[in-house]
């Protein structure tokens, strides 16, 4: 019989002859950190974490961060030796292993469901993809928030139920990243007491000892934003990594950095290269002989010794078990009592939304003065917001201009935590890897700033769209159109290179009642962030009864036509539709059949049918002419090696925004001399 001291040790060592001989197998990866981490992650698991390896999609289940994703093999043999169970794309339980032996023998290897780095959706057990360093910690102040949410909003007398911990695993790398200090600056502000991040301070990056570029003292920094900062010194010490951890869970007023010293490969102290326990295997000879100062024997690799599994099972699992059943249980009585509250806490778990959640969506008149798309979004997001509550967000200190504040919603702060308008103040990165953190726990998330700050964003806009994650991106002054701010505030890059992004959805409105159709699609759509354009400055509000309806959701579609066969088409996005519309009447004047298509956007557009997209765009009208005041990069795709592209290709003017878009060669008189021009070609 093994006393417990020696399966705490025992599974302990297997976690790193796991990983080691997963990441030699591959012949790459980083063997070192989940080496030195093992009883980090091993304490966490199977003393403190709430979690049931058979219900890994409980809603209160803790969540587990590895914020160091490089170190992925630490979750992968936590996932396995704890028995987690595999959950199906329909969210079942299928009652098969979550990562196999066999997974973790093929890590890093085409299938395997141990990728490089921890991604969700691919492994059951993953709570957020993680790898680049300060995604992962930044992301677990949104679980968090959301966390404290939930609790607020679905808890009711005696069903106090609803909420969760978020325990991360983070390293120097994770601090350094500014995310990590926007994320942290942002959760001490609010309180977060149900967060712990575990500072792993082997003070070891890829290039060598942190003295070379990271000298703060990180505990000051984190007492500064307002953190309990614990430290648990020598990351072996089980005993007191306990104490740190216990005393993180009696913490009801701020979140809890735990400090801890590690050294990297620990087991192997053969090995002084940084480089190598980071980015490559330990090699077999230094594998053997790490492996002998474990007391491990011989020379299998994979080795799961008799009674780690077990002893994972009766600590973490039993715990798990025994209370994710007396939550199902104590749900059911809160159906009873509440149903509706337990109805709609199932659709936030399912990403359903109440029916006739659009149904007072505005609808905007004809109106040549016109409306600035960004306030029509305004008004649809609060109306949207009245009929989905679990819809939040807000800006990094632009609400005002983003027109983002939900009325009557109330503000998200330390003593309100299921206000819905939140403050995120001028830290957009964190902002967004926030909004994934709402999202990851089923709240519908939006975050906004202006267009040309979306660059700040851009890491957690790239793990939305990698995670399919529904949030929406609300980002207004979207043009040289901004005017007196000049070219630092007018963005020209960012549509095409939003459009680069795999997966997000990218939406510039014409007007008003496109507005509307953004944010009707965006809550519908559960695949994936939507990025919305909108404009600051007012834009005619299309008629809608002369012309087409506003059709977002195919992406593109004709807003007008001259009758017959046109003889150019007019394409374009957002406030310059309007300089189509008013060309292709001059145009009609000389007897030139202008077809004037808006288009929202291309992601929609490309999703459509062969045949819709010939309808739109007919491959015999060769004289085309694009217009978006942005980069021009990939408007061929559309006018052909020959269309013409009225566009921005350089930085915009400090100057009044009609001045800027008449210096720039947006006019009525600019897109009928290219249409012309197009035609005259064809003669
Ligand atoms: C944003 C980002 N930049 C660079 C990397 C590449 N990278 C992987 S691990 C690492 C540094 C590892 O050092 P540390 O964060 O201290 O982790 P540990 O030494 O504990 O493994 C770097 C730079 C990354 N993963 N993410």
């Amino acid at each position: 019989m093994r006393g417990p001291d020696e399966l705490d040790r025992l599974s302990i060592d297997t976690i790193r002859t796991l990983s080691m001989d997963a990441v030699q197998r591959a012949n790459s990866g980083h063997p070192g950190t989940p080496m030195a981490l093992a009883p980090v992650g091993y304490c966490i698991w199977q003393r403190f974490l709430r979690y049931d390896p058979q219900d890994p999609l409980w809603p209160a289940r803790d969540r587990f961060v590895l914020s160091a994703g490089h170190a992925s093999m630490l979750l992968y043999s936590l996932l396995h030796l704890s028995g987690v169970e595999e959950v199906d794309a329909a969210c079942a339980v299928t009652g098969r292993p979550a990562v196999t032996l066999d997974d973790i023998k093929a890590f890093r290897q085409l299938g395997s469901r141990c990728p490089g780095h921890p991604e969700l959706g691919v492994t059951t057990g993953v709570e957020t993809t993680t790898g680049p360093l300060g995604q992962g910690v930044a992301t677990s102040v949104g679980m968090a928030m959301a966390a404290r949410w939930l609790m607020g909003h679905f808890g009711r007398p005696g069903f106090d139920m609803f909420g969760f911990d978020v325990y991360v695993v983070a390293s120097d790398g994770d601090m350094m990243e500014g995310v990590s200090s926007e994320a942290a600056s942002l959760a001490g502000h609010l309180g977060l007491s149900n967060l712990c991040w575990v500072y792993d301070s082997n003070r070891v990056t890829i290039e060598g000892s942190t003295e070379l570029a990271f000298s703060e003292d990180v505990a000051q920094r984190f007492e500064a934003y307002g953190w309990r900062v614990e430290r648990a010194g020598d990351a072996n010490d089980l005993e007191a990594l306990t104490r740190v951890l216990r005393a993180f869970g009696e913490t009801e007023d701020r979140p809890t950095l735990v400090i801890v010293d590690s050294h990297i490969a620990y087991g192997s102290p053969n090995l002084q290269d940084s480089h190598k326990a980071h980015g490559a295997p330990l090699g077999e000879e230094e594998v053997r002989l790490a492996k002998r100062a474990y007391g491990w024997h011989g020379s299998d690799e994979f080795v799961v010794p008799e009674g780690v599994v077990e002893h994972f099972r009766d600590g973490l699992g039993a715990r798990g078990r025994e209370a994710s059943t007396a939550w199902r249980s104590r749900f059911e009585r809160y159906r009873e009592s509440y149903p509706h509250a337990a109805a709609r806490f199932e659709m936030v778990q399912t990403g359903g939304l109440p029916s006739g959640w659009d149904r007072e969506m505005p609808v905007y008149e004809s109106d040549a003065k016109g409306v600035a798309t960004r306030s029509a979004s305004g008004a649809a997001l609060s109306a949207v917001a009245r009929a989905v509550p679990w819809l939040l967000g807000g800006s990094a200190d632009l609400g005002p201009s983003n027109k983002t504040l939900i009325e009557g919603c109330g503000d998200l702060s330390s003593e309100n935590a299921t206000g819905r308008n939140i403050h995120f103040g001028v830290r957009e990165h964190a902002m967004c890897a926030a909004a994934n953190g709402m999202a990851l726990a089923g709240l519908r998330a939006y975050a906004a700033t202006f267009l040309v700050f979306s660059d700040y964003a851009r890491p957690a806009l790239r793990l939305a769209s990698l995670m399919r994650l529904p949030v929406v991106y609300v980002f207004t002054h979207d043009s040289v159109g901004v005017g007196e701010d000049g070219p630092t505030h007018q963005p020209v890059e960012h549509l095409a290179s939003l459009r680069a992004m795999p997966g997000l959805t990218v939406i510039r409105p014409a007007d008003a009642n496109e507005a509307v159709e953004a944010w009707r699609f965006a809550m519908a759509h559960t695949e994936g962030p939507v990025a919305m354009s909108l404009t600051r400055q007012a834009v005619p509000v299309v008629d809608r009864e002369r012309y087409g309806a506003p059709d977002v959701r195919r992406g593109a579609y004709v807003l007008v036509d001259t009758g017959g066969v046109p003889d150019v088409l007019l394409m374009a996005t957002g406030s310059e539709v309007q300089l189509c519309l008013e060309a292709r009447e001059r145009l009609a004047n000389e007897s030139v059949k202008a077809r004037v298509i808006s288009m929202p956007s291309w992601e929609l557009f490309e999703r459509q049918s062969r045949e819709y997209r010939e309808s739109v765009i007919p491959s015999d009208v060769p004289a085309r002419v694009a217009v978006e005041a942005a980069a021009s990069m990939g408007w061929e795709r559309y006018v052909g090696r020959n269309g013409s592209v009225l566009c921005v290709d350089r930085f915009g003017l400090s100057a009044p925004g009609d001045d800027v878009f008449r210096e720039l060669g947006f006019t009525v008189e600019a897109v009928v001399r290219a249409a012309l021009a197009q035609v005259d070609r064809r003669r």
